[in-house]
């Protein structure tokens, strides 16, 4: 049996992560029996992230590569007919969602004042009262430097969601013109709100 090692629900989403919200959707649509680990530990992850998992004996982390993986083991229920034009437009869309439109969501929740206490809340809420504050400001400040080092935290809060609406409009014109979309994973005949709603549901909670 695959556990799944990933942060708790929250927000009313099954997961805050879009990483570990992306996996447990695609585990639940495969029909590939999984197990959630309760009170996943992120200083046990492999890479310092989640999600990861566990599945005969081995331990595999990063979402894409325990796709990767899913597909390699258990076989591609979703994505085996797509061409390699539909495979090519669906990595290039992906990365645009998690190589970058990621960051200002990060910078959104992390960073920006306005919505810093919710994020603590979400994170943090279960520590005393003061080793969270502690652990709350270590945290954000590692954030504060991952998003330096990515490059998005080196801008100012306009030009950073003047960014993550670029690639919200981009993604938007991209749909209006694709009545069914094949990115990330899923197949050609869902419905576009149900991606929709896979993909913004990070976002609707913080972005402005
Ligand atoms: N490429 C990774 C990204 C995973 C990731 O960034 N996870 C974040 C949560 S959304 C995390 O665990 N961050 C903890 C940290 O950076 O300390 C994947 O696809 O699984």
């Amino acid at each position: 049996m695959i556990t799944l090692y990933q942060f708790s629900p929250a927000w009313g989403l099954p997961n805050a992560s879009s990483f570990c919200l992306k996996l447990e959707t695609y585990l639940r649509m495969t029909q590939i029996p999984f197990e959630i680990a309760p009170d996943a530990d992120l200083r046990k992850a492999p890479k310092g992230k989640l999600p990861y998992i566990t599945d005969q004996g081995k331990t595999i982390a990063d979402s894409n590569l325990i796709i990767d993986y899913l597909k390699a083991t258990y076989g591609d229920p979703l994505d085996r007919w797509l061409s390699q034009m539909d495979r090519a437009i669906a990595l290039a869309m992906q990365r645009l969602m998690e190589e970058n439109l990621y960051w200002a969501v990060v910078y959104s929740r992390w960073q920006d004042p306005v919505n810093w206490e919710k994020t603590k809340a979400i994170f943090f809420d279960t520590l005393p009262p003061i080793l969270k504050t502690v652990v709350s400001i270590i945290a954000r400040k590692q954030i504060s430097q991952s998003l330096k080092g990515h490059g998005m935290g080196r801008h100012t809060a306009a030009e950073i969601y003047q960014i993550g609406s670029t690639d919200l409009n981009a993604l938007s014109d991209f749909w209006q013109t694709n009545p069914f979309l094949w990115v990330i994973s899923l197949p050609r005949w869902m419905p576009q709100p149900m991606v929709c709603w896979l993909i913004f549901s990070g976002c609707r909670w913080s972005l402005p």
